[in-house]
């Protein structure tokens, strides 16, 4: 172990001037190695191309739930759960349809924490029998090595993630679940406006939602640029 009292006496920082690099070159040295460490760490966190440009890896998990004959996820009162991050724009939406549908008493919700030591979802209290939410994608797909990401829509019966892209669960919210619902009347993507809504999705998702992540991780100027200003 270096002790610093010894060494401040081999090299007093006032007497010895001479030994030291001079200010420039640690300069430089510094602003290369954060660099560096900067493009290796954001080349693991955020899936870019070759411009540098952000794309989001997309949602893996996309089953539906209806009324068909055969499909093993039945609409339901109290059968399925929404896990949502109450900083994460895309739960919101699920947050907000489940509201104005009037769905609080047909689908319940946890709310999960982000924690700075393991860089992902956590439960405030054990959910399923488990602490993460990576714990809870690997219960329902063994194996799975995506983004374990919020919102996610999960069946309580099978012990599954039913769907975890917010844009289909509100579809799914919208209109499956209409004899549970509080305003069961109140239709938010009707025939006649289905193509302007997926325009605006369209817009709002690229230069806002996922502009907000375009510019945290763009791993060039230009591509931050871009995203700024889109
Ligand atoms: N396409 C997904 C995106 C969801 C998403 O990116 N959620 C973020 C929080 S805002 C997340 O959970 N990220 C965790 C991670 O990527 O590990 C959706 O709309 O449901």
């Amino acid at each position: 172990m270096i002790n610093i009292r010894n060494f401040q006496k081999k090299i007093p920082l006032t007497q010895n001037k001479g030994n030291f690099l001079p200010p420039k070159l640690i300069i430089k040295l510094g602003k290369f190695v954060w660099t560096e460490l900067w493009h290796l760490m954001m080349s693991r966190l955020a899936p870019r191309n070759q411009s540098g440009d952000y794309i989001r890896p997309s949602s893996q998990l996309r089953s539906f739930i209806g009324t068909e004959e055969g499909n093993p996820y039945q609409p339901a009162a109290g059968r399925y759960h929404l896990y949502v991050g109450l900083s994460c724009p895309w739960a919101h939406r699920t947050l907000i349809v489940r509201a104005l549908k009037g769905l609080e008493a047909a689908i319940s919700v946890s709310v999960v924490s982000p924690s700075a030591v393991s860089g992902g979802w956590v439960f405030n209290q054990p959910e399923e029998g488990c602490h993460t939410l990576a714990e809870l994608y690997e219960l329902s797909e063994p194996g799975y090595s995506g983004r374990c990401t919020v919102p996610v829509l999960w069946d309580k019966q099978t012990k599954t993630i039913v769907n975890n892209e917010s844009a289909e669960i509100i579809v799914m919210l919208n209109s499956e679940f209409n004899e549970f619902a509080v305003n069961s009347t109140l239709n938010l993507y009707p025939e006649e406006l289905k193509q302007k809504i997926d325009w605006w999705n369209e817009k709002i998702y690229t230069s806002v939602n996922n502009g907000v992540y375009r510019c945290c991780f763009a791993q060039s100027q230009e591509t931050y640029n871009q995203a700024c200003n889109e």
